[in-house]
């Protein structure tokens, strides 16, 4: 006799992830999973996003901390719908706390939602949670070889923001390698050189998201 095998969580959270892409196609719904190490400058990238973005697109964000509510204290401060998720330990964000959390916004009046994953370059990268696309950050002072040390997320994201790019000239970073690096494993790959704190690369990345954001509204 066969031997059945069941591979559990994944299975069940590509099940969410699905019925949640449905609901957004829907109502036309962009979701974006934002992803990177702690302190890499999730937080300061969305709020750039929001700032250079809001007056073309209605925006809401879902903040995701093991604990915690700072970074969606920061969000309702600039004064877009927000929902903290704690995941109380887990590493990563599943599909079914997402599907769990659209109820509380009213998807008729947003284009986007952004969720900035739980801090860490390894688990955010296997889940799949419903995203239209995906954006990964690596900061210069994190050092030029993680492409090499965790492939996956570099090779399942459509863009990558090497950010904190002002600091380049303190650290021994070969921002070469890591866009060849991440090239071979993703020849499609995006890749934008940001500072969130002169905004240099700011205009090319926001160009390259709201034109994903229409392509998946409109889809
Ligand atoms: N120099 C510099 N600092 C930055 C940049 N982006 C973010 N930071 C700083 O890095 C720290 C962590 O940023 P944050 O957005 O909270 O990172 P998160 O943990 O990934 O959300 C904060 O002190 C930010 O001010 C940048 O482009 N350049
Ligand atoms: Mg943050």
């Amino acid at each position: 006799m066969e031997i059945k095998v069941v591979h559990q969580i994944m299975e069940w959270n590509e099940d969410h992830s699905d019925e949640i892409k449905a609901k957004l196609r829907e109502k036309r719904v962009c979701l974006v999973n934002i992803m990177g190490s702690p302190g890499a400058g999730k937080t300061s990238v969305i709020t750039s996003v929001i700032k250079a973005m809001s007056d073309k697109f209605k925006i809401g964000v879902i903040e995701g901390d093991i604990a915690g509510r700072i970074d969606a204290e920061h969000m309702k401060r600039l004064g877009v719908p927000v929902v903290q998720l704690n995941t109380d330990g887990a590493c990563h964000i599943e599909a079914m706390s997402i599907e769990n959390i659209l109820p509380d916004f009213d998807l008729d009046e947003l284009d986007v939602i952004f969720v900035e994953n739980i801090g860490n370059l390894v688990c955010p990268a296997e889940f799949n949670i419903g995203e239209s696309f995906r954006v990964a950050l690596l900061s210069i002072p994190e050092g030029d070889d993680k492409v090499e040390k965790y492939p996956l997320m570099f090779q399942t994201t459509d863009a990558l923001i090497l950010n904190k790019y002002d600091m380049i000239e303190y650290f021994d970073f070969d921002a070469e390698r890591v866009i060849r690096g991440a090239k071979e494993i993703n020849p499609d790959i995006d890749v934008f050189k940001v500072s969130n704190k002169t905004g240099a690369g700011l205009s090319e990345f926001t160009a390259w998201l709201g034109g994903r954001i229409e392509e998946s509204i409109n889809a």
